[in-house]
């Protein structure tokens, strides 16, 4: 079951301008930051509301650290925006591959590592009306299950 939209992701150039453009704007502080290298991104999340249960969803800010990242790609495509949105599941497996058996491709044989040591896997846009899709088991909840 997919139970929550866990962050909507959004890529940018300059991530600290970006920050501070949230943080400005609408006063969403930083609640965590780290780069992902084999994802090719620096990133930034922004916690909100929600509760420490679990609850909350985030904006992902996230600036490409290489050329050939799919970020950077996309950003020299379309510019600044929404790049995905995810969805959070408590079983990432089983959703992924419930998923592959109605026909959608899933980017990944198994779940990477993600934000804040989550497991992600990626649906492709092309079979999803254009919308690139993550699926994502947050490490609080993949603890609590095992
Ligand atoms: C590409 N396309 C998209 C898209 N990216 N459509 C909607 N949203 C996106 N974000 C479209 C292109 O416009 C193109 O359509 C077609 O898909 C093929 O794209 P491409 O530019 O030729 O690029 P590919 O095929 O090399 O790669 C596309 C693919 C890739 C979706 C497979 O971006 C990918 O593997 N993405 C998953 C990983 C990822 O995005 N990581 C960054 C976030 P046309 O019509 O022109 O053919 S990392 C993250 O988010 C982590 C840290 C986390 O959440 O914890």
């Amino acid at each position: 079951m997919l139970t929550r939209i866990d962050h909507i992701g959004i890529a940018c150039h300059d991530l600290d301008a970006t920050v501070e453009f949230y943080r400005a704007t609408y006063g969403f502080e930083v609640f965590h930051t780290e780069v992902n290298e084999e994802q090719g991104v620096r990133e930034a999340m922004l916690r909100i509301n929600g509760t420490d249960d679990g609850g909350a969803s985030y904006l992902q800010l996230l600036e490409p650290v290489r050329e050939d990242s799919t970020v950077a790609k996309w950003l020299a495509k379309n510019g600044e925006g929404v790049h995905h949105i995810a969805f959070g599941t408590a079983d990432v497996d089983t959703e992924a591959s419930d998923i592959r058996d109605k026909g959608v491709r899933v980017l990944y044989e198994e779940p990477r590592r993600g934000s804040m040591g989550s497991r992600i896997t990626f649906l492709h846009p092309k079979d999803c009306h254009g919308v690139l899709t993550e699926l994502v088991t947050s490490a609080a909840v993949e603890s609590a299950e095992h």
